[in-house]
């Protein structure tokens, strides 16, 4: 009798199970089973005892107590150690070879609309999730099965001879992760009811689109690092200010300024510190009609984080460094949302939209702390060169930190504490240098006379102002279709000639001393020569790349500052 192999059944889902037990038996395995399982193996003819045979104990308490015994988990753990068999021996227990188990299905009850707690936590397996938890950690020597899918492979293998040890370890595994899965839906199904909605666990509008219900964030320690003071975010929302809260107060911390940030679609679409206002700026950044902002630092910062590419920004989240004040309120309000105050964000849509505010308290991972100002090692070229600027120090900060944040591949023009263009989410690094460096020119085009002494036909909206703008500036006129043209130029009472190419290359000739940084090394000097047009001075990249050499060369001879940013700033 010592010799026979044992097995213990006990399975929720009997799909196989009949034929699992018919192989089993044939290589003579004595099969004990609880209630149910039992019962099927029973009445199909074959032979098989109740757990009971070894528990001396029946099933109790409505099914909650049926293999929970040391008759069943001693003969499961048990190693083949003197002692151990000592042990079982003095108890007379057989140890137990196979173990055959899936759980209640209660991630199925759950699913169930309207599902009560005590109909939830009676599908909740004890005695399930021991047997395999303990067939698991024994696998050195029992095989769990909890898939029905490994039967046929399982019984293949038996009659080969012996389930090998890497079938043990690999159906050990699975059994992990059949329990980690399970407690998961466990901690999932009593978080919703008892981690209070907005404090540990917070249900979301949708996931990433409209369709992807139900969605939720949630913490496993404390508290979530934000409250909703307002609004109902969605999960990109939510992904928004979770980079835009920490891009704003790192860059405060790093140059001790009020910061404000724009972010779309987990991106920035503009950043910014907070740095005076020339009127022509406040005219470009459509906010030469707000009063207050020459005293308000705060307001400065917003008005060129929020104009740094107006387009991208519309229907934006924003989150800003400091507390609101009037100047910045006003920003804020006209774009159909209202005020914002220190570590809170707003989400702002279309008119209608309902306004959602946020405070934060979230702040980054420590791997990804670095302050980049600290990482501007060394100045590679020129090689005489002297300390960087303060300007340059500041700009190379805001480019970094903003790279920092920023989807990769990414690259990063600033200029005046600004972001000026960034290119987001490229595949190929040049196209990055490319994206960020014409949008850097865009914006710079919209300083030109031309585009500041737009007559405009009276009733035109802001937005459709900044796209007419964008058009113009971005070199998109004239427009093809007479529809389009149409469309175009019904904006206009005068409408403005569009840039010839020499227009534009004299104009753009007057942008100098703007800082790029990359969040990778360039692998190629087309970078420096696409950043060079766009009146960059200064780059700040990681390196390492085999052309190096090639890259510092062409940044000297171009007359660019390269400094090494030691940190490659990839960000997902
Ligand atoms: O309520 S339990 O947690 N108590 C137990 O002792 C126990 N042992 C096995 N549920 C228990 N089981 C589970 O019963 C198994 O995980 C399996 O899903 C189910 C099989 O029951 P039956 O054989 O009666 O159909």
């Amino acid at each position: 009798m010592a010799s026979q192999r044992t097995a213990i059944l006990s399975v929720y889902d009997k799909t196989g199970l009949l034929d699992l037990a018919k192989g089993l038996i044939k290589h003579d395995v004595r099969l004990l089973a609880s209630g149910g399982t039992a019962k099927l193996i029973r009445e199909a003819g074959f032979k098989v005892e109740d757990v009971s045979a070894i528990t001396h104990a029946p099933e109790m308490l409505s099914g909650r107590v049926k293999t929970l015994h040391p008759a069943v988990h001693a003969g499961i753990l048990a190693r083949n150690l003197e002692s151990d068999e000592k042990d079982l021996a003095d108890q007379n227990i057989n140890k137990v070879d196979f173990v055959v188990c899936n759980l209640y299905p209660f991630k199925d009850t759950v699913a169930k609309i309207n599902v009560t707690v005590p109909e939830a936590v009676e599908e909740i397996d004890i005695g399930g999730v021991t047997l395999l938890r303990a067939a698991a950690k024994n696998h050195a020597r029992v095989t769990i099965l909890s898939d029905p899918n490994d039967y046929p492979t399982f019984l293949q293998q038996l009659e080969k001879g012996d389930i090998t040890e890497q079938q043990r370890q690999s159906y050990s595994l699975k059994a992990f992760e059949h329990t980690a899965d399970y407690d998961a839906a466990i901690s999932d199904f009593f978080r919703k009811q008892y981690a209070g909605n907005g404090k540990q666990y917070m249900s979301l509008r949708y996931g990433a689109n409209p369709h992807q219900k139900p969605a939720a964030a949630y913490t496993k320690e404390n508290d979530l690092p934000y409250t909703v003071l307002g609004g109902s975010p969605g999960y990109i929302n939510l992904l928004d200010c979770l980079n835009a809260w920490p891009l704003v107060k790192e860059l405060k911390e790093a140059l001790g300024l009020p910061a404000a940030a724009s972010f779309k679609h987990v991106s920035p679409a503009g950043a910014a510190i907070a740095v005076p206002l020339d009127d022509t700026e406040r005219k470009v950044f459509m906010v030469d009609d707000i009063a207050g902002i020459a005293e308000s630092p705060l307001a400065q910062a917003y008005a060129r984080a929020r104009g740094a590419d107006r387009m991208s920004s519309f229907g934006d989240v924003i989150a800003l460094s400091d507390k609101v004040d009037v100047p910045t309120a006003k920003i804020i309000s006209r774009r159909e949302v209202s005020g914002a105050e220190d570590g809170r964000r707003l989400r702002s849509g279309r008119p209608g939209d309902t306004l959602s505010l946020w405070r934060s308290t979230y702040t980054t991972p420590e791997r990804c702390q670095d302050q980049p100002k600290e990482t501007f090692s060394s100045v590679v070229v020129p090689k005489d060169s002297k300390a960087l600027s303060a300007d340059a120090q500041r700009d190379l900060t805001v480019a970094t930190i903003a790279v920092k944040y920023t989807q990769s591949n990414s690259v990063c023009y600033a200029f005046k504490g600004q972001t000026i263009g960034i290119g987001a989410g490229q595949q190929s690094r040049i196209h990055c240098t490319r994206l960020a460096g014409d949008k850097a020119d865009n914006w710079y085009m919209r300083f030109h006379p031309r585009a500041l002494d737009i007559k405009w036909k009276k009733g035109v909206k802001r937005p459709e102002k900044s796209n007419a703008i964008d058009m113009l500036c971005s070199g998109q006129v004239p427009p093809r279709s007479e529809f389009e043209k149409e469309d175009y130029e019904r904006n206009f009472d005068d409408v403005p000639a569009p840039f010839t190419e020499d227009e534009r290359r004299e104009w753009l000739s007057g942008l100098q001393g703007v800082a790029v940084s990359s969040d990778a090394f360039f692998p190629f000097v087309d970078n420096v020569y696409r950043a060079a047009r766009s009146g960059v001075s200064y780059i700040a990249a990681p390196t390492g790349s085999q052309n190096d050499g090639a890259v510092f060369e062409t940044a000297e001879k171009l007359g660019i500052t390269f400094v090494e940013q030691s940190t490659r700033l990839f960000h997902h």
